[in-house]
């Protein structure tokens, strides 16, 4: 990007004119962006890993997603009123020549929002640096990056990952056997030998712990997560393990021992950190000095255990409003858990999972930059009744995902896992090698799929894709050639049109219900059952 009008004054509140391509740093608590023409589209981005990160038409709003009840989990809970386009830490608008307009703070506490035809952010505790572009996209996005660097530093790892993951397949129905016998009929792929592995990374996911809160292995792991993690390690590959260390379930020990340890607002009022597992869950407040030792604890814990490869999840927790032991802003004190964390990591590759983006940086090696991947292309359900685009589904990890691979000079991105086989999946073959395409641009392949559940001919297939060189070429906005073969994304992930009267009558009284927790805990027991009927039939 061509150096332009460098703003070094420093003042609570600013205003600036952006007419020449180029970009300039700003400071202050407040600034204003004027924009040389007539906006037309909106990149709102959203505050962690399974948020909204999108373009979007200006006359196509976005509504708040449903059910309110999962909210918190979601999106933003700060903004989630705020009906202007807006979006975390930076936004920018397309203007009608097709130049980016930017605007994008360098400091953790920040939002943008446009409004009366300007881009206006602001910090929540004071002033910082900002960084205004007018330009071309990527140009735009390499500087952003490039200065974000700078300040936060970035992940340590640039191989390209290689992960079985337990969780897009068993879900929490996970248990020492089964994942036993997966980890051999691994060793039985087509392919696999002594040198190459194909996947490096074993990673067990949600099942294995007492609780959320209580890290200790639960009753289908009798021969403890440390057994597991030798096991993994007996076959040549890493050992995973998933934690959702900054949440908390009231059905746990941990809530029940320390109630001081949890993140209120004002009022004194436990702080909801969303709805999941059947259940609300709470926040731990990473201010206070007998968390972090708690945290540290944990993390050696894992460590000891064996495992190299740590995803820790719903880490938005930490970074929660709310009132804290110390006070600071909440991004501050979510940056402070995830130091002690990362140093109690060592070593270890740290992927981190409904994080808050920007200041997850330079503390985790790889970050899962779009909402869960399922073995459905897009729901209506949840894209028209409640709107939601964070909803696990192909189209909606795939339309985040791609508006955050600019992030790549900063950590590892994560779209989530691919597919391979047709069992228990209502993908097309198109659709599974599209998600296939975005894992190869993300350098970063992981999956879920039992080797036991493929046909031969699947299995070939994906020891190819594993094995494949994934040269990777950036042709245009959403467009890549791969192993010499062009892929455009564009069309899959254009937002859709707004839904009609009907879906959105119909979408209000089922978030009423949503907010009943009985109907929604009737739900989770039927899923949960109908996973195990199939595992039944289906042994892996
Ligand atoms: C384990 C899973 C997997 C998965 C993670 C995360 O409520 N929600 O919006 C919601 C979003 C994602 C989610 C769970 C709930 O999945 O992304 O890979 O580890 O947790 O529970």
């Amino acid at each position: 990007m061509k150096p332009g009008i460098f703003e070094t004054l420093s003042a609570p509140s600013k205003s600036i004119q952006l007419a020449d391509t180029g970009s300039s740093l700003i400071s202050g608590t407040d600034v204003t962006v004027k924009l040389p023409g007539l906006p037309i589209k909106y990149l709102y981005h959203g505050w962690q890993s399974w948020s909204l990160t999108a373009w979007v038409d200006l006359n196509r709003p976005l509504k708040i997603m449903r059910p309110g009840i999962m909210n918190p989990g979601q999106t933003d809970p700060e903004f989630l009123h705020d009906l202007r386009p807006n979006g975390s830490w930076y936004g920018a608008v397309e203007l009608e020549d097709g130049k980016i307009a930017f605007l994008g703070a360098l400091g953790l506490d920040a939002h943008v929002a446009l409004e009366g035809g300007k881009l206006k952010g602001r910090y929540a505790g004071g002033n910082g640096d900002w960084l205004a572009c007018l330009g071309d996209e990527s140009d735009i996005f390499n500087e952003y990056a490039t200065r974000l660097k700078e300040r936060f530093g970035s992940g340590r790892s640039s191989h390209p990952m290689r992960v079985w993951c337990s969780w897009y397949s068993l879900y929490t129905e996970i248990d020492q056997e089964r994942l036993l016998k997966v980890l051999s009929d691994l060793d039985g792929l087509p392919g696999v030998d002594g040198k190459d592995k194909l996947f490096d990374i074993f990673q067990i996911d949600d099942g294995w712990q007492q609780d959320i809160g209580d890290w200790e292995p639960n009753a289908k792991f009798l021969g403890g997560m440390d057994g597991m993690a030798a096991r993994i390690k007996d076959r040549g590959r890493v050992a995973g393990l998933w934690l959702a260390p900054l949440v908390v379930s009231p059905s746990s020990n941990l809530f029940r021992r320390h109630q001081e340890w949890l993140l209120r607002d004002q009022h004194g009022k436990l702080v909801s950190a969303g709805f999941n597992w059947g259940r609300r869950v709470f926040a731990l407040d990473t201010t206070h000095p007998d968390v972090q030792a708690w945290l540290a604890n944990l993390m050696q814990k894992v460590r000891r255990w064996g495992y190299d490869y740590i995803k820790l999840d719903f880490l938005y927790g930490g970074a929660l409003p709310g009132r804290r032991h110390v006070d600071k802003t909440r991004e501050a004190a979510y940056r402070e858990g995830l130091q002690v964390i990362r140093k109690a990591l060592g070593e270890a590759y740290f992927l981190a999972c409904g994080a808050p983006l920007i200041p997850s940086i330079g503390l985790c090696d790889g970050m899962r930059v779009g909402p869960d991947v399922a073995s459905q292309w897009d729901d209506p359900f949840y894209r028209d009744i409640l709107r939601n685009f964070a909803a696990p589904g192909a189209v909606n990890a795939l339309r985040t995902s791609l508006n955050r691979l600019w992030m790549q000079p900063l950590f590892q991105t994560d779209p989530d896992v691919v597919y391979f086989g047709q069992k228990h999946n209502f993908l097309t073959e198109e659709q599974r090698a599209i998600l296939q395409n975005l894992a190869q641009v993300s350098g970063f392949i992981a999956t879920s799929d039992i080797p036991n559940w493929l046909t031969d001919a699947e299995k070939h297939n994906m020891v190819k894709f594993i094995k494949s060189s994934s040269r990777v070429e950036k042709l245009g906005k959403y467009r890549y050639r791969i192993d010499g073969k062009e892929v455009d994304f564009s069309s899959f992930i254009e937002m859709p049109p707004l839904p009609g009267a009907l879906s959105d009558i119909i979408g209000s009284y089922l978030d009423l219900a949503a907010n009943v927790r009985f109907p929604v805990k009737i739900v989770d027991m039927v899923s949960r059952g109908s996973l195990k009927k199939y595992l039944k039939n289906n042994p892996v």
